[in-house]
């Protein structure tokens, strides 16, 4: 960038690597900002730790759960604003209309603290105001009973625990409903749904231990800096073994670029950092089915070239579908593979190369991979690619799909599915003596969808903000408003609560770090991380008021109310929570001596087939995927139109928004931007701090997003970034990989237009 570029308020590039100094400093802001300074160090050094609480920032796992305090400036930030002193009093709600609070942004919204009451809407002031637990039970209880099971949505957001999980798909499925639409939907289904058909289980394979014996590391799509940052540490320390890391992403991430790793005194004293990527390669947003496959079609040329570069025996002994697979490869051109990745045919060879070398190597990767509507192809091409080196079921190798709430796999695996098993129905029936409903469910899109038909009445929601993490947000908005009844258990104000239905409760829980005391008794919950492993968390924080209520207690509590004759002993499950966790394991495979087991410092891991190479598929063998073609299906493809990745910034836990700058980026206290290469600026006429329109380019209805700020970024060319949730109001509802029902969050073909306000421009 040699040309001197206009001033842009709050746009200036940052330059020093990730992590180090500047994220020390983040987390004194964060700590000062949100809480009492005598209780910080305290609390945070209880993360991760054998007998505190399980980090609510992500689900990236801790060695045995043992180490050390783990610095982390994102998990500081997730523990400081649930641990806030902040606090929405009933005084504030009756100064406060829901309408004005409508108005407020959802940083705002969250930043008035910790919900203290349960409240319910009160239309003729339209304010929230307090009601009893009973009171609010007993109204929903009723309004459940005169509806059928069926027009009821039960949402989960993977923050809940597996005792809240399980408790609340009982309540469901006693109910009779297996509406689950849930924030999975959105995230790593197309994992959830991918892995089972290749490698016959829909979780990674790693542990950590693998990476301290990998050979090569590939990451795809995932922005550890800021959404995983613990992994830094992992990726840190492989970078400095010389294990090469080979990064795709269509924007240059600067911890993918280059770490400080606060635990290093030397590294900290010095100012020095440590390379992440060998090397960097700037894929289109979308074009990774296309690169992945032109790193295969390279790899099979290696091997016929010089038998060896991939594991014959392996494909030999493990799998089924190489052959078609492999032709489909054959038949694929390298033109269109440079034209959809965006990529020279040279690099993908380098990749190959790379990889041929590599003894065990692991692939990572998250929401650049599975928000398009490819995404379940994408993620199995991903496993192929694994599959003809054998990297399964031997040290240092496998898939590392990177989850993203601290739980989402844990809740999948205790029962939140709209499809489940037959076999799971059955355990539940024998052992509960209720008949569950065998018909599939609502997803998240389709759960949407129903609610703006008029078909779903009622919606319950275990935690998350439903409607802002939907595409559409107009729609989506409506559809809320619509409802007979929504019921929110959350910790803080968001916009989906506001968004009042014809009832609406707030149901206040009791977050990860405070302390969970029933029937005298301190409680434990259990989550799984990214790696299966599954272990107890125990908050010891003095609760943020008096009148909060457990999510298993709350759950129960709308489950008696809705089913007064139910054959769930629901007081006795709230009561110890040993007793739900009895259950869990009487009705799913995996959790053997489960109360035993959690016992013990980080706790177990749960059955992984694949990584012993069995492989619990339908043919018992894993299966090679065959993906026609190169690109997305596109609705409208033209020379102008654009495709937009929706991103967090680094200062944003999903809709939670803690602060407004996005450090690593070069973006400071604003979030109305696009980020544009300097190549389509030039194409569109733009310069650098212009104001733009952007729109959809859906056939039949208008989304729009006006006066937005484009500034250059280093992104690759064709494709431009926006920050989600803003920009949710551009995701179509109904452009989602029909596999998965994943909305395509990372490829919403959109085209920008100078904006009319910039006259206006100051
Ligand atoms: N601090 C913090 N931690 C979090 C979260 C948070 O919001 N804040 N969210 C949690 C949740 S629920 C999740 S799911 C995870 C999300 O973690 P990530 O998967 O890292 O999610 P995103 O921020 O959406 O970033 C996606 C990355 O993919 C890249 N990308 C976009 N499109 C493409 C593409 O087409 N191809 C490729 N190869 N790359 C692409 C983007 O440039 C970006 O670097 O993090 C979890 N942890
Ligand atoms: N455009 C676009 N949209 C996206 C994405 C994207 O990349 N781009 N990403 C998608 C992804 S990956 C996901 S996972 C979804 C996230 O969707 P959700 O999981 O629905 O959203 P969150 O923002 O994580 O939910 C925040 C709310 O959870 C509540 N909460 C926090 N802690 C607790 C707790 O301990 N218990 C309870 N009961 N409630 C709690 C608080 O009230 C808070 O306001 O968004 C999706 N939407
Ligand atoms: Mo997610």
């Amino acid at each position: 960038m040699t040309t001197k570029r206009r001033e842009v308020a709050g746009i200036r590039p940052y330059d020093a690597p990730a992590g180090g100094w500047g994220a020390l400093k983040a987390t004194a802001v964060a700590v000062r900002t949100q809480m009492d300074m005598m209780e910080a160090p305290v609390t945070l050094m209880r993360t991760n730790q054998p007998m505190g609480f399980d980090c609510p920032g992500c689900a990236w796992p801790d060695k045995e759960h043992r180490s050390t305090f783990q610095f982390c400036e994102n998990g500081a930030k997730a523990v400081t604003w649930e641990a806030t002193k902040k606090r929405v009093t009933a005084a504030f709600l009756a100064q406060n209309t829901v309408t004005s609070l409508l108005e407020k942004s959802d940083y705002e919204l969250e930043n008035y603290g910790r919900l203290t009451q349960p409240l319910s809407y009160d239309r003729a002031t339209d304010t929230l105001r307090p009601v009893s637990w009973e009171a609010a039970f007993d109204r929903i209880g009723t309004v459940l009973r005169g509806l059928s099971p069926n027009q009821t949505e039960f949402y989960t957001s993977g923050r809940a625990s597996n005792e809240a999980a399980y408790l609340f798909q009982l309540f469901a499925r006693e109910y009779g409903t297996n509406n689950f639409p849930d924030c999975s939907n959105m995230c790593h289904e197309a994992t959830s749904v991918g892995l089972p058909r290749s490698i016959g289980i829909g979780k990674g394979t790693v542990s950590l231990d693998d990476f301290d014996e990998t050979e090569l590391i590939i990451s795809i799509g995932h922005n550890p800096g800021t959404n995983h940052p613990r992994m830094m540490g992992t990726l840190h320390e492989a970078s400095r073994r010389g294990v090469p890391i080979i990064v795709l992403n269509p924007l240059k991430e600067r911890a993918l670029e280059r770490f400080t790793d606060p635990q290093n005194v030397i590294e900290m004293a010095t100012y020095g950092s440590t390379r992440i990527a060998s090397s960097y390669y700037q894929v289109k947003s979308g074009g990774d089915t296309a690169a992945l496959k032109g790193i295969m079609k390279a790899l099979l040329a290696l091997d016929e070239a010089q038998r060896g570069a991939i594991d014959h025996d392996f494909i030999a002994e493990h799998t089924q579908g190489f052959a078609q697979f492999s032709d489909d490869l054959r038949n694929t051109s390298w033109e269109s593979i440079e034209k959809e990745s965006g990529l020279q045919r040279a690099e993908l060879q380098q990749v190959a190369a790379a990889y041929a070398k590599s003894r065990a190597t692991i692939v990572s990767y998250g929401m650049g991979i599975t928000q398009h509507n490819k995404g379940t192809a994408n993620v199995r091409l991903i496993a192929d690619l694994l599959l003809l080196r054998g990297n399964f079921g031997k040290p240092g190798a496998g898939i590392c799909p990177l989850r993203g709430h601290s739980n989402v796999q844990g809740n999948r695996t205790v029962g939140i599915t709209e499809k489940p098993s037959s076999q799971f129905l059955q355990n539940l029936q024998d052992v509960f003596g209720f008949t569950p409903p065998r018909e599939h469910g609502h997803d998240s899109v389709r759960a949407m969808q129903a609610m703006i038909d008029g078909q779903a009445k009622a919606l319950l929601c275990l935690g998350g903000n439903f409607a802002v993490a939907m595409p559409e947000s107009e729609r989506s908005f409506q559809a809320m408003k619509q409802l007979d009844l929504s019921v929110h258990v959350g910790t803080k104000l968001n916009r989906s609560h506001l968004l009042v239905a014809r009832e609406t409760f707030i149901l206040p829980c009791l977050g990860r770090t405070e302390l969970d005391i029933q029937a005298g008794e301190r409680q434990s919950v259990t989550v799984e991380d990214s790696m299966s492993m599954v272990h107890a968390s125990s908050g010891k924080l003095k609760p943020a008021s008096e009148s909060l209520r457990s999510e298993p207690a709350i759950v129960a509590g709308m489950a008696m109310a809705t089913m007064p004759q139910s054959k769930v002993q629901w007081q006795d499950l709230v009561s110890n929570y040993d007793a739900i966790r009895d259950l869990i394991e009487k009705t799913i495979p995996g959790f053997d001596d489960y109360n035993k087991r959690i016992r013990i410092p980080g706790g177990f891991r749960m059955p992984l087939p694949p990584t012993e190479r069995k492989w619990p598929t339908e043919t018992g063998k894993a299966m090679f995927s065959v993906f026609k073609g190169v690109s997305e299906d596109v609705k409208i493809q033209a020379d102008d139109v654009l495709r937009l990745i929706t991103l967090r910034s680094h200062d944003q836990y999903n809709t939670t928004v803690y602060a407004l700058d996005d450090r690593y980026r070069g973006v400071f206290g604003r979030r109305d931007v696009l980020f544009m290469n300097d190549i389509d600026l030039e194409k569109h006429g733009l310069e650098h701090g212009d104001l733009v329109d952007i729109e959809t380019v859906v056939s039949d209805r208008k989304l729009s997003m006006p006066g937005i700020t484009v500034i250059a970024y280093d992104i690759a060319p064709g494709s431009v970034g926006a920050y989600y949730p803003e920009a949710n109001v551009l995701v179509p509802l109904d452009y989602f990989d029909e596999d998965s029902g994943t909305p395509s969050y990372k490829s919403v073909p959109v085209r920008v237009t100078r904006s009319d306000k910039q006259n206006q421009l100051p």
